[in-house]
């Protein structure tokens, strides 16, 4: 114990020497610093680093449980073990008054040097165990709110980056972004040429029971070879597929009425089906089909592209209704 302060409060100056005296005779290394009064040790308290503190309870003016109430109170000073010395021996009260506000322990005069020192050497070194724990405390909190800010940042940087992609991870289609941007603009250009906007809707059936019979990821390899087949039946330049949601796609066919959409549709449902891509829990085939629902508009100002996708999902319903590995308008 090194260069550690000790503050001894009491009214009378024989008691002060007389610990400062105890306290010195030992081989603690502390300095003693005396107070006589309750507001002086509060004073020495602003400038000196104090590791214990023992406090006499009978003073005038300010006694030892309200100079501890206020030691407690002020961040420099609230982890300081405070040892309340007293001759107030008899009365029970006080005991626990003193632990109330903030003691460590409660020593009755006249002190027994032994008690005391071994006393002291235990708080010392509890006190030290605190402030280095709240040291660790403090830095741990700094830490983990650096973490909470970049973990924020990097969130934030990937929303950017997913806003700025158009394609779908999993099938390389265009993603759910890409569908919204594209029906958009191809809802203004019809606004404007008054030519047909047709979309297809296509749901993999019964795919729930291939991930169940397969595993997800030969569902992920199913969903990958439907999407590529799917996509290879648009010749156009203008056409698009875009994954709509988890085995739903959605392709936009500009500039195309309803007859045409729905070969286009019949064709994809084909492509599916000559996949061949075993299902043997399919309540339709033993393998991959999809349902398809077909839907098509001359855009109009008093209407919206929302409208068509609900008309197309309708549609759909229908298909799966007939009895799927259909196209339905
Ligand atoms: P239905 O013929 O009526 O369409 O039957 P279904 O089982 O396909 O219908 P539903 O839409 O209820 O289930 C779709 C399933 O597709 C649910 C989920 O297990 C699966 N799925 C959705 N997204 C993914 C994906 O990204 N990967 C895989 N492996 N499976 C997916
Ligand atoms: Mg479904
Ligand atoms: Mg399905
Ligand atoms: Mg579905």
């Amino acid at each position: 114990m090194n260069n550690l302060n000790i503050l001894v409060v009491d009214d009378k100056e024989e008691n002060l020497f007389t610990m400062k005296q105890l306290l010195e005779s030992e081989d603690l290394n502390v300095s003693v610093i005396l107070a006589q009064s309750g507001l002086e040790a509060l004073e020495k308290t602003l400038t000196i680093d104090f590791s214990l503190i023992l406090l006499d309870v009978q003073m005038p003016e300010m006694n030892g449980y309200e100079t501890a109430e206020l030691l407690r109170g002020s961040k420099r000073t609230k982890f300081i073990p405070i040892i309340f010395v007293t001759a107030n021996s008899r009365e029970e009260n006080n005991i626990f008054k003193g632990y109330e506000s903030g003691a460590v322990d409660y020593l009755f005069k006249p002190i027994n040097p032994i008690v005391l020192l071994s006393k002291i050497r235990v708080f010392i070194d509890l006190g030290l165990q605190k402030i280095e724990l709240e040291d660790k405390t403090k830095i741990l909190d700094q830490k983990i709110k650096e973490l909470e800010s970049l973990k924020s940042e990097l969130e934030h940087k990937n929303i950017a980056l997913e806003q700025l992609t158009m394609e779908d991870g999993l099938t390389s289609l265009g993603n759910r972004r890409c569908l919204d941007l594209t029906l958009d603009s191809e809802w203004q250009r019809g606004l404007r040429s008054k030519q047909p906007l047709s979309l297809v809707m296509i749901d993999i059936d019964h795919f729930k029971l291939y991930n169940d019979t397969y595993g997800h990821q030969e569902g992920d390899i199913c969903l990958k070879r439907v999407a590529s087949a799917l996509k290879s039946t648009l010749k156009r330049q203008c056409d698009i597929v875009a994954r709509y949601g988890g085995e739903e796609f959605i392709a936009v066919l500009p500039d195309t009425d309803l007859e045409g959409a729905v070969l286009v549709a019949e064709r994809m449902r084909q492509a599916v089906d000559s996949l061949g891509i075993s299902h043997s829990s399919s309540l339709t085939l033993d393998h991959v089909t999809v349902s398809l629902g077909v839907s098509t508009v001359i855009p109009v100002a008093t209407s919206m592209s929302g409208f068509l996708i609900k008309a197309v999902d309708k549609a759909l319903y229908k298909a799966k209704e007939s009895g799927r590995n259909q196209v339905s308008i």
